[in-house]
């Protein structure tokens, strides 16, 4: 695909998958930080901020680490990936020129207990003034129908925001029936070294790690510098994010210099 048919792709399934972006070498050594960054978690016997932890099965075992949040912030070589012109140049034709990282997380999804990720909206978890914003997800292993690979609706970043509440309380994931999500979906796998992006309004999951392998994978969430948060469960990412350009111009720059 050409950039034009990229664009066109995006505009009508608001997901967009590119291979062999980062090559074996390159992956390798960001396996090797990967595991430098769990090996932080050694010890801990609960969830922190940056480290969420899970116990499976009865509870007995030691609990594992499922994510963490905000590598960009533990390693320079997860900023440079952050910043990596590769990923930018693409951020960039579907977002525009005016580039914040707006958060990151490492999804370890280990082997045989990686869990379910349920339908659901990244925008729900962080309503702005403009869906302008785009996840970017690279590999670190290869992400296959087995071990949990994103499932995304194409073309549902279109329809507008779902329902993510029982009530008053924020759950996460669509409510009520979802079996038409299952029937339209489509499975990214996508070898290690590959990049997929998916619109904020596009609806994904993914299934639990049945494999003997990880799926590790980190996210960047990226957003148009312009787009403003209105309210979410991010805040203190937000808070992390702000000053956080990547490319373009800070359009705070008029009004911080005005003062
Ligand atoms: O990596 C996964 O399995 C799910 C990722 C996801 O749903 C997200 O980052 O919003």
């Amino acid at each position: 695909m050409d950039d034009n048919q990229r664009r066109h792709f995006w505009k009508e399934n608001g997901y967009l998958v590119l291979e062999e972006v980062f090559s074996p070498a390159e992956v390798e050594s960001l396996r090797g930080s990967a595991d430098r960054l769990s090996a932080r978690a050694e010890g801990l016997t609960q969830s922190t901020d940056r480290f969420i932890l899970h116990t499976f099965g009865d509870g007995g075992g030691a609990p594992i680490v499922q994510q963490i949040a905000e590598p960009h912030e533990l390693g320079g070589e997860w900023m440079a990936l952050a910043r990596d012109p590769r990923i930018l140049d693409t951020v960039e034709m579907l977002i525009g020129p005016n580039i914040q990282l707006y958060y990151s997380m490492m999804m370890m999804k280990p082997a045989r207990q990686g869990s379910r990720a349920p339908w659901h909206q990244d925008f729900a978890f962080f309503v702005h003034d403009r869906a302008s914003l785009v996840a970017c997800q690279v590999y670190l292993d290869d992400s296959t129908l087995e071990n949990g690979c994103v499932r995304v609706v194409p073309g549902s970043h279109r329809d507008g925001l779902l329902n993510h509440f029982h009530g008053d309380e924020f759950t996460e994931m669509v409510q009520g029936d979802t079996a038409e999500f299952d029937a339209r979906e489509v499975a990214l796998p996508v070898k290690a070294g590959g990049v997929a992006f998916w619109h904020c309004m596009t609806l994904h999951s993914s299934h639990p790690n049945t494999s003997a392998f990880p799926r590790r994978a980190i996210v960047f969430e990226y957003k148009d510098a312009n787009a403003r948060l209105l309210k979410g469960s991010f805040s203190a990412s937000e808070v992390r994010a702000a000053g956080m350009m990547l490319r373009g111009k800070d359009p705070r720059a008029d009004l911080l210099s005005a003062l």
